[in-house]
C-alpha cells in the first residue's frame, strides 16, 4: 500500500493524486501542522477555512469510500510538519511509498523532495496551463506578457471564441471594465454560512492558537465545502455578474465586495473548477444574462491572470520571491498591521482586510501595494504581509502578483512599467478622498495627499532606470516642467513624510 497525500490546497476529488491511487489498498494523508499554518502569520479566518475544508474533504473521501489518516492539530503525537507526518504514517502503515501531487510553493516541493521515502509525484492538472506549455510560450521571447498568453488560453479551452475568432472581435475589454465607484449597489455582496459543528470546532481550535494573528476571525461565514462553495457562486453568477464587468475596478468606502465574485479562495483550495465556473459564465453571456465585458473581463481573471501567474511562478524558480531590483529596504510601516493612519484610502482597505480577509484587485495593487512600492518597501515583507493576509493567497499565485506585478521586484519580467500613481487614480476610481483627511488636489503643504509627494519621489529616485521608458517618458517630462524650487519642495515634503511614517507617527 501507499500514502496518497492531501495538502489543505488540494481538496479536489479530481486530484491527480487521487486519481491515481488505489482506493482499496491506499492510505490517504492529511495533516493539520504547525509549519503550515506558520510559515506566515496566517489571519484567522484564513487558518479556520482551511482547516475546516480540511476536515469536511476528509470525510467526504470517507464517504466515497477512502481510507483517511487525517492528523489534527492537536494531536499529542503532531510532528508540526507535512514531511514528519508521512513518515510518521509511512512507519504506522508500513507504505511502500507516498504518491502526491505537486504543491503550490517551492518550500513544500523541496521538502517532498527531500523525503526518506520512495515518492511519486504528478502534476496538478486542475490547472488549464500545463508548465511545459508555459515554458514553451515562454521560450524566446523578450517579454512575457499577460495578453499574448491569455490569448492562447482562450484558444485551447475554447471559451468565448467563434470559429477560432474572439466573440465581439476584441479579446480584451479592459477598457470597459473602468467605470468610477457607482452611486449605490445593485447586490447584496456574496452569500454568508453559518458556522455549523465543524466550522465551530475550528474556530475554537484557531481562536485558541491564533487569535493574537492579524485579522478577526468573527464573524466568520466562508463556505467551506464544495456545495456551499457552489451555492455562493450561483447567487453571484445571477446577481452580480452583470453588474462586474463595468466596475471591476471601482472602490467604494465601506464596501469591501462590490459587484466582485469572491471565489478566489475556493478556487485555489480546490471547491470550485476554474474551468467550471468559466463555462457557466460564458453561458451566462450567450442567454443574454450578462453583458460581454462582465463575461470576457471574468474569464480573463481566470484563464489569464491566474494561469499566467502560475507559469511565471514555476519558470522562474524558487529565487523569484526574493528578487529586489529596485533595491528597496524600508521596514513594512505599521499601518499595515492595523496602526493608526490618517489616509482613508488606506486605513479602509487595511480595516477591511482585517475584517474579511479579503480586498479586490485594484485595493490590492492600487492602493496597498502602490502604496508599499512608493514608499520604498523591502519586497519581500510586502510579499509576506499579502501571502499571510489573504484567505485566496498561497504563494503560486501570491508572490508574482507581489513581487513582479505590483513591486516591480523582478526588473520588469511581469510589467512594462510599475505600478505607481498619484492620488489622481484612487480619486477618480474611488469616493475615498472625500472623507480622508489629506486634500488629493493639493501637491504639496502639509494637507497634501501623500501619495502625491511619494509618486514624484519615487519616479525621481528610479530616474535613471525609468526615464527612458517609453511607456513612461511623458510623465518625466511633467516633472522635469517643475520648476528647481518646486521639485526640491516635493522631495523635501516626502522625505519628511517617509521620516514620520519610520519613525511610527500616525501619518
Ligand atoms: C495554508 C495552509 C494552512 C494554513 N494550513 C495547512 C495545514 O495545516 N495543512 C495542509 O496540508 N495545508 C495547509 N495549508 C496549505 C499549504 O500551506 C499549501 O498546500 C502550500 O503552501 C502549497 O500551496
Ligand atoms: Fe488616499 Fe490621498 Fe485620497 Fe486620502 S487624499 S484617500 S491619502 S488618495
Amino acid at each position: 500500500m501507499r500514502l496518497v497525500l492531501v495538502l489543505g490546497d488540494q481538496l479536489s476529488p479530481q486530484l491527480s493524486a487521487l486519481q491515481k491511487a488505489d482506493m482499496k489498498s491506499d492510505v490517504v494523508v492529511m495533516a493539520e501542522v504547525m509549519d503550515e499554518t506558520s510559515y506566515v502569520p496566517h489571519h484567522p479566518k484564513k487558518i479556520a477555512f482551511i482547516l475546516a475544508a480540511m476536515r469536511k474533504f476528509a470525510a467526504e473521501l470517507r464517504q466515497m469510500g477512502w481510507r483517511v489518516a487525517y492528523t489534527t492539530l492537536d494531536d499529542p503525537l503532531n510532528t508540526g510538519s507535512i514531511t514528519g507526518e508521512l513518515i510518521r504514517q509511512a512507519d504506522a502503515f508500513s507504505a511502500a511509498g507516498v504518491v502526491y501531487t505537486e504543491p503550490g510553493e517551492w518550500r513544500l516541493i523541496e521538502a517532498l523532495d527531500a523525503l526518506p521515502l520512495r515518492t511519486h509525484c504528478l502534476a496538478d492538472d486542475r490547472y488549464i496551463a500545463r508548465h511545459s506549455e508555459f515554458s514553451q510560450w515562454a521560450k524566446g521571447r523578450k517579454a512575457l506578457r499577460m495578453e499574448y498568453f491569455y490569448r492562447e488560453m482562450r484558444r485551447k479551452t475554447g471559451l468565448l471564441m467563434d470559429d477560432g475568432k474572439p466573440v465581439g472581435g476584441k479579446w480584451n475589454y479592459d477598457h470597459d471594465n473602468r467605470k468610477p465607484a457607482p452611486g449605490a449597489l445593485y447586490y447584496g455582496g456574496p452569500q454568508r454560512f453559518e458556522p455549523d459543528a465543524v466550522v465551530s470546532e475550528v474556530l475554537t481550535i484557531v481562536q485558541e492558537r491564533f487569535g493574537q494573528n492579524f485579522g478577526d476571525l468573527h464573524p466568520f461565514w466562508f463556505a467551506t465545502d464544495r456545495s456551499q462553495a457552489e451555492a455562493h457562486f450561483q447567487q453571484w453568477l445571477s446577481q452580480g455578474l452583470c453588474y462586474f464587468g463595468d466596475f471591476q475596478d471601482a472602490m467604494l468606502e465601506d464596501e469591501s465586495f462590490l459587484y466582485h465574485a469572491v471565489i478566489g479562495l475556493y478556487i485555489n483550495v480546490g471547491l470550485l473548477d476554474p474551468l467550471a465556473v468559466c463555462q457557466q459564465v460564458e453561458d451566462a453571456y450567450r442567454k443574454g444574462d450578462a453583458p460581454l465585458n462582465a463575461a470576457e473581463g471574468f474569464i480573463r481573471q481566470i484563464i489569464g491572470w491566474r494561469e499566467y501567474m502560475r507559469g511565471i511562478y514555476f519558470y522562474e524558480g524558487p529565487k523569484y520571491t526574493a528578487r529586489n531590483d529596485l533595491g528597496h529596504t524600508r521596514d513594512l510601516p505599521s499601518l499595515y498591521w492595523g496602526g493608526a493612519t490618517k489616509m482613508n484610502c488606506l486605513q479602509q482597505s487595511v480595516a477591511q482586510t482585517s475584517q474579511e480577509a479579503y480586498a479586490h484587485h485594484i485595493q490590492r495593487l492600487m492602493v496597498l501595494g502602490n502604496f508599499a512600492l512608493l514608499a520604498g518597501v523591502a519586497p519581500t515583507q510586502i510579499h509576506e504581509w499579502f501571502l499571510a493576509v489573504y484567505a485566496d493567497a498561497f504563494e503560486w499565485v501570491e508572490a508574482p502578483n507581489v513581487i513582479g506585478m505590483s513591486q516591480f521586484a523582478d526588473g520588469g519580467i511581469i510589467a512594462s512599467k510599475p505600478y505607481v500613481s498619484s492620488g489622481n487614480y484612487i480619486h477618480k476610481m474611488s469616493n475615498y478622498c472625500k472623507s480622508c483627511e489629506y486634500r488629493v488636489q493639493d501637491k504639496t503643504g502639509a494637507d497634501a495627499c501623500p501619495f502625491n509627494l511619494l509618486y514624484w519621489d519615487f519616479l525621481n529616485r528610479h530616474s535613471v532606470r525609468f526615464a527612458g521608458n517609453p511607456r513612461m517618458g511623458n510623465i518625466y517630462r511633467v516633472w522635469e516642467r517643475f520648476s528647481a524650487d518646486k521639485q526640491a519642495m516635493i522631495l523635501s515634503e516626502a522625505a519628511d513624510f517617509l521620516a514620520r511614517l519610520d519613525a511610527g507617527e500616525p501619518v
